[in-house]
């Protein structure tokens, strides 16, 4: 017998536990609660961690900090929020960061809708009731009518896949995984392997602390001054006065930095002002060389090779020995093409007599063991071993959930040649769930682009629950016409050319070793106005029912 058409004769009045359900609560989880209270919705967040602040929560690793200017970070929802924090540092470390988080949540009293310590290891579609069935970790099931999910794009770490990980025998961390106790680095042999963002923070920060320091690199990146600061009370009573404007300007940028592409291209200056253009953006705060450079370095591989060769000159200034410079320059793509690490006298680490960089192109790991790290020239001993190694990012969350869709169609099966998204924000056949900062949205400065898709999906559900709807759902021809285009604007940049997480690539995952386009790399001005466009239309694009 054919299957009842359940999805035309659902018991849409069946009682649900909640009218919607959050899993998160770091930056998008906290605040999409706080507009669904104010839509008088019943929600429950459910968090893996004992606290509020997700990405800020979990790396505690030493050095965590900003790389986005402080008071273009903080959320802008609340005037009276913005007067009252005050951020102490132009790029603030961890610490403060999950500080302020906390604040949020008491100010608003987030807390009384939130479970800690609940890991949601299923969510699964009942087309019979058009809701969602939510499993814990713990076994816990709970039902909702509306699913949001605020994973986080770089929240499940991920370990090398090493012989010999179990068997070492002193301590050994996650930066992701950081304990919340301080951990001794006194007189010890610390080894850190990666060098992205996270490898290179943590280990500026603890190369002064350690007894000696051996840097394990694969591949190696270019990193920039950040060039962080106190925030003088002067400039603090200047942010506060002129927070309309700061966020004004993140709402025109191609990516809601503060800094935005320079509308001359590499070679439309000359020699000379080009390279006094490059001066001046490695001597200024954050990101403006990398966001704020000339418009073609980043799809113009003669472009990009200036201000490439540039940087490899201040890594060859910056580094007394020239056999490590050398090594630290990257060979295999252009600056700017993998996420720039901001640094604060990285480079000149390796001019202490305390600190060994390891070189795994020339020398790889070959297995851990109980002492330390064995590569193919060498045994190393070591104390403590910090796996700066990265995350299953962008997808990796989602593939942790067991997500079923209608008819109970796998997420991560739909997935599997790359995501497939409407405006990154939903997926036909997984009616009634809503993505935050998943894939195929704008990043950029995370919390910029949390606030417009939060309340983006605020509007959505506004919308369904004045018109009584129980079922929204992307439609496939919507879903694939969003995916061609976030392709489509894929294409020609040299970014897409290069292995990193932001092309899904993660060797140390099953299943991860094939780029594919997982962001949406368009401006952020016109992501909101496609966005925008669909809900001004009434939603139509949507099946609603
Ligand atoms: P990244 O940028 O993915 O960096 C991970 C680093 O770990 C990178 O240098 C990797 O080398 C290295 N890695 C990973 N696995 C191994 C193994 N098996 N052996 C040796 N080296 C390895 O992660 P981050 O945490 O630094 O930063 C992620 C984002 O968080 C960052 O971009 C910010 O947006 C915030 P590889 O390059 O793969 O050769």
């Amino acid at each position: 017998m054919a299957a009842q058409r359940q999805d035309t004769t659902p018991s849409q009045t069946a009682a649900v536990d909640y009218d919607v359900i959050v899993i998160g609560a770091g930056l998008s989880g906290m605040y999409q609660l706080y507009r669904l209270r104010e839509l008088g919705l019943k929600t429950r967040v459910f968090e893996a961690g004992t606290g509020v602040g997700g990405t800020w929560y979990w790396n505690r690793y030493p050095g965590a900090r900003f790389d986005s200017e402080s008071y273009s970070y903080g959320y802008s929802f609340s005037k009276e929020l913005l007067q009252e924090w005050e951020w102490s540092e132009h790029f603030a470390g961890q610490p403060e960061t999950l500080r302020y988080c906390n604040y949020v949540a008491d100010k608003f009293d987030l807390r009384r809708d939130i479970q800690f310590e609940s890991r949601v290891a299923a969510a699964i579609y009942q087309d019979a009731t058009r809701s969602w069935d939510v499993t814990l970790a713990s076994g816990a099931r709970y039902s909702c009518r509306f699913l949001i999910t605020a994973i986080g794009p770089l929240s499940t770490p991920t370990l090398p896949r090493i012989e010999g990980r179990d068997d070492f025998k002193g301590q050994s961390f996650h930066t992701a995984r950081w304990p919340k106790e301080k951990v001794d680095f006194g007189g010890k042999r610390v080894a850190v392997i990666g060098t992205g963002a996270t490898g290179i923070q943590t280990i500026q920060t603890i190369a002064g602390e350690v007894g000696h320091l051996t840097v394990f690199q694969r591949t190696a990146n270019w990193a920039a001054p950040l060039h962080n600061g106190k925030i003088d009370a002067a400039t603090q009573a200047k942010i506060k006065a002129g927070y309309p404007k700061i966020f004004a300007r993140c709402q025109e940028t191609f990516a809601c930095f503060i800094h935005t592409p320079d509308p001359r291209g590499a070679f439309e200056v000359s020699d000379a002002e080009r390279e006094a253009n490059y001066e001046k953006l490695y001597g200024e705060r954050g990101f403006g060389i990398w966001q704020g450079n000339f418009k073609d370095i980043l799809i113009d591989r003669k472009a990009n090779a200036t201000i490439s060769d540039f940087i490899a000159r201040k890594i060859r200034e910056r580094v007394k020995d020239q056999a490590v410079a050398e090594k630290l320059i990257p060979r295999n793509h252009g600056f700017g093409t993998r996420r720039v690490p901001l640094e604060t006298f990285y480079y000149e680490v390796y001019n202490q007599d305390n600190v060994d960089l390891v070189d795994l192109t020339e020398t790889p790991i070959e297995r851990i063991t109980p002492e330390g790290i064995r590569t193919t020239e060498n045994d190393y001993a070591f104390d403590i071993i910090i796996y700066a190694t990265g995350f299953d990012a962008i997808t990796g969350s989602f593939d942790a959930i067991d997500l079923r869709g209608s008819g109970g169609a796998r997420l991560k099966e739909k997935w599997t040649h790359g995501p497939e998204t409407y405006l990154g924000l939903m997926v036909d056949g997984f009616p009634n769930m809503m993505m935050l900062m998943g894939p195929h949205t704008a990043l950029g400065n995370i919390p910029r682009s949390i606030e417009y898709s939060v309340d983006w999906v605020t509007g959505l559900l506004r919308f369904a629950t004045a018109k009584g709807l129980t079922l929204l759902d992307a439609t496939p021809a919507g879903t694939a016409a969003w995916t061609d285009h976030v392709k489509a604007l894929g294409v020609g940049l040299l970014s897409n050319e290069v292995d990193s997480w932001m092309t899904g690539i993660n060797r140390n995952v099953e299943g991860k070793q094939t780029r594919i386009v997982a962001r949406y790399s368009g401006s952020a001005p016109a992501y909101r106005a496609r966005c925008d466009e669909v809900a001004a239309k009434g939603y139509v694009e949507l099946r609603l029912e």
